[in-house]
């Protein structure tokens, strides 16, 4: 198999293990024992009867790929369809307590913009939920270019989360999953990496200057709602990059304080990428583990952790016991295939 195909196999069946396995302590308020946490995924689990089911995270996930995979190409009107037809067939796979609203109204109201209802949440700001970054890996292994995961990334936010912390926070997750697919493990550089995203970040923000500043320039400027500065994932990548060169065994609070581990994507994703770094380059088992011990979101934190990390790591490096537990690990490796065929396809386009 080529290692490509086994990267991408990594990145689906990642996401989807870290989700079903992280679902189990989703909202715990306090980090996880490291022996609780590998307890749980390492041994209670054999005993499961039933496979372990996955949550929203894999559900938009799997939507994604279904319409990639359809139509041979991205289009977010049929992402968006395929969005709405997920959540009315499975409504209970523990969706975020708002996106419930946008299918709806994307049902009902069927908008020539399928970003509108998005736009409407929360007064106007749209919802800075992670629930964009948690699906986005698909995009990352269909994408050719950088610049195309950035297209291709924003609209596929906007669906659903049109708050800028929301749809960035996307942005971070589909680049350190495409960054991490070209990488030989096991000798990650920490650094590069961190700096690869950190420029992502920067342009990120100073692209969000001019455009407010157009808006200003132009007389577009809201006086009722004045927007707040956007959340500065710069800023939390740089304190990540020492926090990481300390070189120093981190207690999980010590991260859960710099990072935060809630459904804001601006936690989420951090914690993710964090996970990631500083526990994936030992193995795919323990990063997601890791990532689940941080408490809080745990089965969105994880299954970002998961996707960065199978796509350094590929499938064959994933518990063998967790991929014959987890729900829906075959349809995920037949997913990534038909991505990678589509991708070799585009290849000759260019
Ligand atoms: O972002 P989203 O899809 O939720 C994903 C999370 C993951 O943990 C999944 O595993 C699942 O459990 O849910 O869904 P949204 O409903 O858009 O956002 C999630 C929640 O974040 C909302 O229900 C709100 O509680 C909160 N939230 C906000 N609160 C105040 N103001 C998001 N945006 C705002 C806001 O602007
Ligand atoms: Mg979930
Ligand atoms: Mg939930
Ligand atoms: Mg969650």
């Amino acid at each position: 198999m080529s290692k490509m195909l086994h990267k991408f196999r990594g990145t689906l069946v990642g996401a989807l293990v870290g989700d079903c396995l992280g679902s189990n302590y989703e909202g715990v308020s306090s980090t996880l024992p490291w022996g609780e946490v590998t307890d749980y995924t390492l041994k209670r689990i054999k005993d499961e009867k039933e496979p372990i089911h996955y949550t929203d995270d894999t559900a938009m996930t799997r939507a994604i790929c279904k319409s990639l995979t359809e139509e041979k190409k991205y289009d977010n009107r049929s992402i968006a369809k395929a969005f709405v037809q997920e959540f009315f067939k499975e409504p209970d796979r523990g969706y975020g307590a708002a996106v419930g609203t946008v299918f709806k109204r994307l049902r009902d109201t069927n908008p020539e913009d399928v970003t509108l209802p998005a736009r409407s949440q929360f007064d106007g700001q749209g919802s800075y939920g992670n629930g964009a970054a948690m699906r986005i890996s698909p995009v990352a292994l269909y994408s050719r270019s950088s610049s195309e995961v950035q297209k291709v990334r924003n609209e596929n936010a906007l669906i659903t989360h049109a708050h800028i912390n929301g749809v960035n926070g996307a942005v971070l997750q589909a680049e350190a999953v495409f960054k991490a697919l070209p990488l030989e493990p096991p000798n990650l550089n920490t650094d590069k990496f961190i700096d690869d995203l950190l420029e992502v970040a920067k342009k990120l923000e100073e692209e969000y200057e001019e455009s407010s500043k157009e808006k200003e320039d132009s007389g577009h400027i809201s006086t009722s709602s004045p927007q707040k500065k956007p959340f500065s994932y710069f800023k939390k990548l740089k304190e990540m990059k020492e926090l990481l060169n300390k070189g120093e065994t981190l207690e999980p609070e010590t991260v859960v304080e710099t990072f935060g581990n809630g459904i804001r994507a601006e936690e989420a994703v951090p914690a993710a990428i964090f996970s990631f770094l500083h526990k994936g380059r030992e193995s795919f088992q323990e990063s997601v583990n890791y990532a689940i011990s941080l408490g809080g979101d745990t089965d969105t934190i994880a299954s970002m952790a998961g996707a960065i990390s199978g796509a350094y790591w590929g499938v064959n490096e994933i518990p063998e016991l967790w991929k014959s537990k987890c729900e829906g690990v075959e349809e995920a490796i037949e997913f990534a295939n038909k991505i990678f065929e589509l991708k070799e396809e585009r290849k000759d386009d260019e």
